[in-house]
């Protein structure tokens, strides 16, 4: 009997040595991909299982000198692009930005626009052609340390924006110098019978402004409806349905523990295991925005 390929990926919420990709989240003992977000509740870890060699992982981290992030984000990418391009897996489709106190700073000084600042002079015209999926969240301890972590592969994936909001490279002035760049969303694998749809850093926005702000319930439950739009998109772009209650793993970053329940109690409804979802301590680049979710979505 013929048995069916396996996926070139996959996602599994647990902790497995021999992931290409093995997250794991504040994690008592030093860790290579160690997130610095407390788990609040949830699996410790996230791993991503690649067969055939088809993807690659890079990892980057810089040390701040004296506090400039913009400095740090620009070596960080520029890292990076020299050690992917030149690679077998020169296509970069998914990447995490890890670093404290993103939201200090006020107006342009803003830790996270600084960061912008400095990602989008390092990077090249394929870069933004279009740009990765991507999460960017403040960690908890104190400025020092970007964590960029990538994942990387042999051929593009499809990148997927949301017709509900603006697309990031496109935010318009008042939200920094420069636009961040991220796509909202990618698919891959999507040539193969197995293909999985990553979802960006998914937050409360509605075109580019914010939405909820101080009401933490509204602003999960948008966020889970831009989710549900980007897994429509990837629906109408690739013919294949991506249900919500198929998730592989999801991260809920919290900026205040004392939300807890309240998210737990929203995604209760949303069909998802609860063994698949990390809720971790983590501060949205925007400083009004209390909750952001990102997941993994294979294609039923
Ligand atoms: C947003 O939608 C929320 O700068 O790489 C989400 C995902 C966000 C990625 C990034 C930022 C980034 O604008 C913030």
């Amino acid at each position: 009997m013929d048995s069916p390929t396996p996926p070139r990926l996959r996602v599994l919420a647990d902790d497995r040595p021999d992931a290409l990709i093995a997250f794991r989240y504040a994690p008592a003992a030093p860790s290579p991909l160690a997130v610095d977000c407390a788990r609040l509740a949830g699996p410790a870890a996230e791993a991503w299982l690649a067969e055939g060699g088809h993807y690659a992982l890079q990892a980057i981290e810089v040390g701040e000198n004296g506090g400039d992030i913009e400095t740090a984000a620009a070596e960080a990418y520029r890292r990076l692009l020299a050690a992917v391009r030149p690679s077998s897996h020169p296509y970069l489709l998914r990447i995490w930005n890890y670093f404290a106190a993103i939201n200090a700073g006020e107006g342009d000084d803003e830790r996270y626009r600084r960061f912008c600042v400095g990602r989008a002079a390092a990077v090249d015209g394929m870069f933004n052609d279009p740009p990765p999926a991507a999460t960017a969240i403040g960690a908890d301890g104190l400025p020092g340390r970007l964590q960029v972590v990538a994942l990387c592969a042999k051929a593009p994936a499809l990148a997927l924006e949301n017709p509900r909001q603006t697309p990031a490279w496109r935010y318009p002035r008042e939200h920094g110098p420069v636009s961040p760049g991220f796509s909202r969303g990618a698919v891959l694998d999507a040539d193969t019978a197995t293909p999985r749809l990553l979802a960006s850093g998914t937050a409360s926005i509605i075109g580019h402004v914010s939405q909820h702000a101080g009401d933490f319930a509204g602003q999960l439950r948008e966020s889970l409806r831009n989710l549900e739009a980007l897994l429509e998109q990837g629906r109408q772009r690739t013919g294949r349905h991506f249900p919500l209650a198929g998730c592989e793993s999801l991260r809920v970053y919290l900026r205040h523990p004392r939300d807890l329940a309240t998210a737990q109690a929203l995604l209760a409804a949303s069909g998802i295991a609860p063994g698949r979802i990390s809720y971790l301590r983590g501060d949205v680049c925007r400083r009004e925005l209390d909750v952001e979710l990102e997941g993994v979505f294979p294609a039923a």
